[in-house]
């Protein structure tokens, strides 16, 4: 492609509100132009990114033994309503009317119109095992889209879906797409790590994995055992093993003795009033779940996992309850909140119940209680992992290593869906006794266009993009220095002609520019291989440069030709060992 036709320009500078690396150099390198919040636009540069991402995915999935599929983006409402999602989700599901006034939603994900297709396509076991994906566009009306690509409301989505007898062929079908995903983010020069993840609203038969592009803008944060495998999202990760705090008080424990607290309501002011560490206070946590109010307890020095919470109780809503909501259950004002005397279910996490000589809220304005014990003082409706790991516990897996935290960006998604489509819309294919069984199934999705934005965010430099060669809008960046210069300009036309016939794409800086402009725009594009036409031109000389700093050589055209060839060849020879 010539530099001088490119349908877009680069950019100095980004506007002031772009935030994330990623989006702003994506902006300033003209390969994405915001159209609306979270609406963006993919020119000639980002579309080629975009392409090649795909190519990769297209290619893992066929290799899979995947279906490519393309279904619609309007989606009857009537299929939600079967499903019982139409109500489910609220504003994030873009809702439109046709000109007979019936209702679609703009597809946030199929799962509704792949079992109905299922159901009409799928009748024996004999065409079982069978996945089918696709890779198209999403829309979700995030309430605050951010980061450019990162959380956009529109944008490209491999979505696949599998059909199996039972729950061990899910296990088969899933371990497959785990498979092509590893290979899928290692071919795109993506460094991913696969954690247990949390279900969420899509719920299903449990079994769900992330995979998470480590970055320090990504709003995932994931545990990993410095010693062991484990890896999970925080919101899903197992506590750590607790040192127990509290003041073991054994069998003799005093009995609550009140302590007048004034206008001391946070763990910090109490902390610090009475002189304890926060490990030793009881945080009381008034919440409402499904409409019903409970009480969460955990150590003062913790925080309330909502998702392990929400997962245990099992409920569809789960809201810390308001100031209200808490004066009325609890007689007192947030901050003197404690489980004494509490007439809602108490849920506490597994450090409380394993201490004793707790100090908590009296559940009365400006009191505390000392010396609270569970079991004596009060009962629980249940005691689990209600908390969220805390960065440097010890491992719960292997007892040995301890938790590190790392930032990332999700960019795949991998769920166990069981049975949770097929029933709600009659999916259902007959066994070989002629029984009518439901299909089991899986979901797996990766964010293409996420996977751009997280490329850019493990690859640039104070100059700009640095693209893996795998997905790089262009290999080769042929740079003459001056288009005035016969010599340079006729050596860069034919180097352009010779690896365009080769099949390989490369862009040619034919701009009449300075060449400090044209070797910023070249930084800033961030193609791996870049070659220099200048004052040598004339002894067919050119000076061959590798945009991530691994080489800079001055050669013949002939070698730098070849040794771009080398470069790709190397590149592609090492896919067939991932
Ligand atoms: C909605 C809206 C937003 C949503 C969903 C539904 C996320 C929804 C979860 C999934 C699960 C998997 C197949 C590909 C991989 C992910 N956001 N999810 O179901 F109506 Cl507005 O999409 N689907």
């Amino acid at each position: 492609m010539r530099q001088s036709r490119l349908f877009a320009q680069t950019y100095r500078e980004a506007p002031a509100e772009a935030e994330a690396v990623s989006h702003r150099l994506l902006l300033r390198a003209g390969f994405i132009r915001q159209l609306a919040a979270g609406v963006y636009a993919f020119l000639p540069l980002g579309r080629r990114v975009l392409r090649k991402l795909e190519g990769i995915v297209r290619e893992e999935m066929d290799r899979a033994d995947a279906q490519e599929l393309l279904m619609p983006a309007m989606q009857p409402a009537e299929l939600w309503r079967e499903s019982g999602r139409y109500s489910a989700y609220g504003p994030e599901l873009m809702r439109l009317s046709d000109r007979h006034d019936r209702e679609f939603a703009l597809g946030p994900t199929h799962e509704e119109v792949v079992t109905a297709l299922a159901r009409e396509e799928i009748h024996s076991y004999r065409k079982l095992p069978v996945t089918v994906y696709q890779i198209q566009t999403k829309f979700r009306d995030e309430r605050r889209p951010r980061f450019g690509l990162m959380r956009g409301r529109e944008f490209l989505m491999k979505d696949a879906y599998s059909f199996d007898i039972d729950l061990e062929g899910l296990d088969q079908s899933y371990r497959a797409m785990y498979a092509a995903y590893e290979r899928i983010f290692a071919r795109s020069g993506l460094n991913v790590r696969a954690v247990e993840a949390d279900a969420g609203t899509i719920g299903g038969e449990g079994g769900t994995h992330e995979f998470v592009a480590l970055a320090d803008i990504g709003e995932d944060t994931i545990v990993s055992c410095s010693h062991c495998g484990y890896a999970a999202n925080l919101e899903k990760a197992d506590a750590g093993v607790s040192e127990v705090a509290g003041t073991k008080t054994g069998q003799s424990a005093p009995m609550p003795e009140r302590l007048y607290t004034p206008n001391v309501r946070t763990i910090e002011e109490l902390a610090n009033f009475l002189d304890v560490p926060p490990s030793g206070l009881l945080k009381t946590l008034i919440y409402e779940a499904d409409g019903e109010i409970v009480a969460v307890l955990v150590r003062g020095d913790r925080e309330v996992n909502e998702a392990k919470l929400q997962a245990f109780l099992r409920v569809a809503e789960l809201a810390i309850a308001d100031a209200d909501a808490v004066a009325r259950t609890t007689g007192a004002p947030i901050g003197f909140v404690g489980p004494i005397g509490l007439n809602v279910p108490i849920f506490a996490d597994r450090e409380i119940v394993e201490g004793d000589g707790w100090i908590a809220g009296a559940n009365e304005r400006d009191y505390h209680v000392r010396g609270v014990k569970p079991g004596r003082d009060f009962f629980v409706e249940a005691t689990g992992d209600f908390r969220k790991a805390a960065e440097g516990e010890r491992c719960m897996r292997c007892g040995e290593g301890t938790y590190r935290f790392h930032k990332g960006i999700e960019v795949g998604h991998v769920f166990k869906l069981g049975t949770k489509y097929s029933e709600r819309l009659n999916a259902t294919y007959l066994d070989g006794e002629g029984r009518k069984r439901l299909l089991v199934m899986g979901c797996y999705g990766i964010g293409v266009s996420r996977m751009l934005a997280a490329a850019v965010e493990q690859n640039y430099d104070e100059a700009g993009i640095v693209w893996p060669m795998s997905i790089a809008p262009f290999r080769v960046h042929i740079v003459p220095v001056s288009m005035q210069d016969d010599a340079q300009r006729e050596l860069a036309e034919s180097l352009y002609e010779r690896f365009l016939s080769a099949g390989i794409d490369a862009l040619i800086d034919d701009r009449d520019e300075r060449a400090g402009v044209k070797f910023k725009d070249s930084d800033l594009i961030g193609v791996p291989i870049r070659i220099v036409v200048g004052k040598q031109a004339g002894q067919g000389v050119v000076e061959m440069k590798l945009r991530d700093g691994s080489g800079n050589a001055e050669v013949t055209a002939e070698e730098a030709y070849a040794a771009v060839l080398d470069r790709i060849w190397k590149q592609e020879r090492a896919n067939e060992f991932l």
